[in-house]
């Protein structure tokens, strides 16, 4: 099936699907893999030294000739110099994370990089489509790693409402009812994460995966309020440990606790002391398969349960 949305014309891929820039996770192997399935792979900056993000770049370039997207995490104390060798490398698509991109959007959309910030409210949206962002990724709270505080259901329509470009609706969703649904909010696309963890081409640790498939419905927390930076991560030792850190507010242990466990939840497959950042979709989540089949899957789900409700996608 084909759905073609703005999203889609916008970035030039089949499928309105962005894969998540997962940090430490979403590699130039992932990104190619979702971009040669017709959606929009994303490589995840995260705290990446330049030169590795560069090389990521391209790796991917060379696994694929349609368009892949880099996540910048605006957190990382030398994201000025990742924005400019993201520049230098000419990528087609930037998507934000974290923080306010206003002081790059001139410089990425003046060489014609398509800049979708992710936002978690309304007032960001809309100050980023001012400034010229190209679509808006509004992401909800079931979002794993670093979210905002309102839900996709309640966030998506707002965002559709409150801003004339598209928006990707983005948190909870994991399959194709979650992005049929996205749809009747007013979504043009969605993106996908925690699915994407599963897939046979990401190259997080084997145990990090096996630690998604296990999760249930309720066996996601957020870690961190205290910090003023919440992350939603898998239960574990750790996530016990930082909530009690953040019961008693001890914020610079908590920070200090909670530095480098991703990468050894990612690298390592540390599941107990490791940061299982992952959504609470996690639970839906139930196999490892090719990214392209995660890709196709969804878009025939999606397919069904728009023509169950009487919104059968118009194009064959
Ligand atoms: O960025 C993410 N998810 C992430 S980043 C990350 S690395 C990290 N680790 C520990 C603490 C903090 C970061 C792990 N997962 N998702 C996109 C996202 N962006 N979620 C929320 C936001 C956001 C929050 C505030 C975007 C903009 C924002 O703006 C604040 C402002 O300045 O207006």
């Amino acid at each position: 099936m084909a759905l073609r949305t703005r999203l889609t014309e916008l970035l030039g891929i089949e499928h309105p699907i962005i894969q998540g820039g997962m940090a430490w996770t979403a590699t130039a192997e992932l990104a190619a893999a979702v971009s040669n399935a017709g959606g929009l792979g994303i490589i995840g900056a995260g705290h990446m030294p330049t030169d590795l993000l560069r090389e990521q770049i391209r790796r991917a370039k060379q696994l694929t000739d349609r368009p892949f997207g880099v996540n910048l995490m605006l957190l990382t104390p030398h994201i000025d110099e990742l924005v400019q060798m993201v520049l230098d490398e000419h990528v087609a698509v930037v998507t934000t994370g974290a923080g306010n991109p206003s002081r790059y959007m001139a410089a990425l959309k003046e060489i014609g990089i398509k800049v979708l910030p992710i936002a978690p409210s309304v007032a960001l949206a809309k100050r980023m489509e001012s400034i010229g962002a190209d679509a808006i990724i509004g992401e909800g709270m079931e979002a794993g790693g670093h979210i905002g505080d309102l839900t996709t259901m309640v966030l998506t329509p707002q965002l559709v409402d409150a801003v004339s470009i598209p928006v990707v609706a983005a948190g909870g969703i994991a399959d194709g009812r979650g992005m049929a649904a996205a749809f009747a909010l007013g979504a043009e696309g969605v993106q996908v994460g925690t699915r994407f963890m599963c897939a046979e081409e990401c190259t997080i640790h084997p145990a990090a995966k096996q630690a998604v498939l296990k999760a249930k419905d309720r066996d996601t927390v957020v870690t961190g309020r205290s910090t003023g930076h919440p992350v939603r991560v898998i239960k574990n030792k750790l996530s016990r440990m930082l909530e009690e850190l953040d019961r008693e507010n001890r914020v610079e242990e908590l920070e200090s606790l909670g530095s480098g466990k991703l990468a050894l939840a990612m690298r390592e497959g540390d599941t107990s002391m490791g940061s299982l950042m992952a959504g609470q979709a996690a639970a839906l989540v139930c196999r490892i398969q090719p990214a392209a089949e995660i890709v196709t899957e969804m878009m025939d789900e999606a397919e069904k349960a728009m023509c169950r409700l009487g919104a059968c996608p118009i194009e064959g």
